[in-house]
């Protein structure tokens, strides 16, 4: 018999860096090889830029509700707890939305993507996006969150549903490297909303212990109680990099003007030559 409520969970050290100004390819290189586990920064795309993909998220037709059991809104396809066919199909679908989003301004997600793409081209590392026989990813995916309390985002890890994608999925073989969670931030709350990352990476049987084995979310206070954490306190053209095996969620938002809004990606290694990307 193992006692569970006596295992604290183990404190992982993270190395965090926050600046102003642009990211470049070889700190995103860092994250994915586990030796950044946190990239802040601040300013990094226009506000121009920002300001309109809000606009076009707001008025967006293909503006849905999430119904999987994370309170938000979306536009774009979220692989978490589907299958690859339903999971490509609706980035087919939702293509067309995920794209009008930027207007006829330049898409920064897309420019990172592409950046990264020559970069380790020349390491003779090929970077994609995911695909199936059902069709290919979005290079990203625009959320809502509208959890209420402590969190509009509760604690979770973006492992667990990568090492349970299930044999269909190429990017299954992600969960064993590092799963980079890219989020461009086009607004911000007047109040709250940070990233809040916590210095613990569960395992397997972390996750076991806690009921989120194959969905890594939610985690719960009492779990995360004595684990040391620390806030990312984001505004709008902001962007945050994280090693997303460790636990992180969002602090509940104030003001009932500005929404906050995130574009999301995930990328890691499949293999020492290929570096895949999906939403
Ligand atoms: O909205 C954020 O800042 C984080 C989003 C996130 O963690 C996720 O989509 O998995
Ligand atoms: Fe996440």
């Amino acid at each position: 018999m193992t006692n569970q409520l006596s295992q604290s969970p183990a404190i992982s050290p993270v190395a965090i860096r926050e600046r102003t100004g642009s990211v470049s390819t070889a700190e995103i290189i860092s994250v994915l090889k586990g030796e950044i586990t946190a990239l802040h920064v601040s300013q990094a795309f226009s506000t121009e830029v920002a300001e309109e993909i809000t606009a076009k998220f707001i008025g967006s037709p293909g503006l849905k509700e999430r119904k999987d059991g994370v309170p938000g809104q979306y536009v774009g396809a979220s692989h978490y707890r589907k299958d690859a066919a339903t999971y490509f199909a609706e980035a087919e679908t939702a293509r067309p939305y995920v794209d009008a989003l930027f207007g006829n301004l330049v898409d920064p997600v897309r420019g990172l993507f592409d950046a990264l793409k020559r970069e380790l081209h020349k390491q003779g590392i090929e970077l994609r996006l995911a695909r199936s026989e059902h069709g290919q990813a979005n290079v990203c995916r625009a959320l809502s969150w509208s959890g209420s309390g402590t969190f509009s985002l509760d604690p979770h890890d973006d492992v667990a549903q990568v090492l349970c994608a299930g044999n269909d999925y190429e990017l299954s073989a992600v969960a064993h490297n590092t799963v980079a969670a890219l989020n461009f931030y086009p607004s911000m709350a007047e109040e709250g909303g940070n990233l809040r990352l916590w210095s613990h990476k569960p395992t397997v049987t972390d996750r076991k212990s806690q009921g989120v084995e194959t969905t890594g979310y939610p985690y719960s206070a009492p779990y995360l109680e004595a684990v040391p954490s620390r806030e990312f306190q984001l505004k709008a053209g902001d962007i945050a990099l994280i090693d997303g095996g460790f636990i992180h969620g969002v602090t509940g938002q104030l003001g009932n003007g500005k929404r906050r809004l995130v574009l999301n990606s995930f990328f890691g290694f499949a293999r020492p030559d290929l570096v895949l990307w999906w939403t």
